[in-house]
């Protein structure tokens, strides 16, 4: 098949999935077109099979923004057909789900079957601003099909949409080829001294996020084991976290690595990691972690239950219920026959249920099926 993929190419989990996604399907022999601002950050080196189109905008004194959206719906509608493409998959309901009607229009006669699949805060965060709730319901109502990353996201846009549409949920994945359990003690070495734990946490620190939790549990678990505190990504709520960090005299034993590309080795060092967020659609990280072999400790937020089992492959507790979490990690950290059990769990309900090819061949059908339709 022709495959076109839009996502937002920045840091971030639906950047990573789409990318992924494209140089899995372009690896099984499809030809994928991203329809993008910038290269995805995850796309690395020349892949056979695919095509970069980027975004070049129009600026002009009377316009007082550029238009993105509609210079994205022309790129989009021209390579629906110069490349006479099957599939438009969109990753991330604003603005690309509305970008890809507006192509078809465009095209008017062409057969592209458009594919919106929702990742969590176009629907969670942005269903809260009333002039966007009309525009995303277009966009949902109008692709062929829609897909949600977990039951629950699925289940949250039809209560806060109303749309009568079918929102499949096909979950995301993890390769567990690049995400595994590997002994990186040079990575070790950098982030803590022998003997010491390393908890990790990664995010794009908006607020969702509750960055502060993670240091207080790491707070609280440092008093009793000997660790250390990792934090990756950064964004919004930065500073605070570091503020903070400082007032609880935790400078030393907190490091700020920023924004990293390549994070599997990172998992791998790490003996736990840390999602106490408080909006979580699936948690690809905490998926990684699995993968990778190390237990989380999160909330009950969102699609993270669906991910990581409680008392399984993690402890899950309530949004904010810092206490909890910080026994639930000091728990695992001093408990080694539990945390094998957990670490061996988790890496296998990754493989087995959420591994890249399960959930390719997933799209795959819905392809398949969208262009056998009509
Ligand atoms: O987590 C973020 O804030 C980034 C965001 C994104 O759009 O990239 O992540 C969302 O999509 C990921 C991939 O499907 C999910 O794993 C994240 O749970 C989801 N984030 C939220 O729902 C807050």
């Amino acid at each position: 098949m022709r495959i076109g993929i839009s996502c937002y190419p920045t840091i971030g989990g639906s950047g990573a999935v789409a990318t992924e996604l494209g140089k899995a399907l372009a690896h099984r022999g499809h030809e994928v077109h991203f329809i993008v601002t910038d290269v995805p950050f995850r796309l690395g080196g020349f892949h056979p099979n695919i095509y970069v189109h980027e975004l070049d905008t129009t600026t002009y004194p009377v316009l007082r923004t550029p238009p993105y959206d509609l210079s994205l719906a022309a790129l989009m509608a021209k390579t629906v057909e110069r490349y006479d493409l099957d599939i438009l998959h969109v990753h991330y309901a604003l603005p690309f789900a509305v970008c890809a009607f507006l192509a078809k229009e465009m095209v008017n006669d062409h057969r592209v079957k458009v594919v919106t699949t929702l990742h969590g805060t176009d629907i969670t965060v942005l269903a809260q601003e009333d002039t966007l709730v009309d525009v995303i319901r277009l966009g949902i109502t109008k692709s062929d099909a829609v897909t949600a990353v977990s039951q629950s996201l699925s289940r949250q846009t039809h209560e806060l949409f109303h749309v009568e549409k079918q929102i499949e949920c096909i979950y995301n994945f993890v390769d567990p080829d690049v995400f595994r359990p590997k002994a990186v003690q040079e990575v070790k070495r950098c982030l803590a001294k022998p003997g010491e734990k390393v908890l990790l946490h990664t995010s794009n620190f908006r607020k969702v996020k509750r960055v502060p939790d993670v240091i207080r549990i790491f707070a609280n678990v440092q008093a009793v084991v000997p660790s250390r505190l990792a934090l990756v990504g950064e964004g919004p709520e930065l500073n605070e976290a570091r503020n903070l960090v400082r007032q609880l005299g935790l400078t030393e034993k907190v490091e700020f690595l920023g924004k990293q590309d390549e994070v599997a080795e990172l998992f791998a060092a790490a003996d736990l990691f840390l999602l106490p967020s408080e909006k979580e659609s699936f948690g690809l990280v905490a998926l990684e972690a699995m993968a990778a072999g190390v237990p989380v400790v999160g909330t009950v937020a969102g699609g993270i239950p669906e991910v990581v089992l409680h008392g399984k492959t993690g402890f899950l507790a309530e949004v904010g219920d810092i206490t909890s979490m910080s026994e639930y990690a000091i728990r695992l950290l001093t408990d080694d026959g539990l945390y094998q059990s957990f670490s061996e769990a988790g890496r296998m309900r990754a493989e087995n249920e959420f591994s890249l090819d399960v959930q390719v061949a997933e799209y795959e059908r819905l392809y398949q099926r969208l262009v056998e339709s009509e």
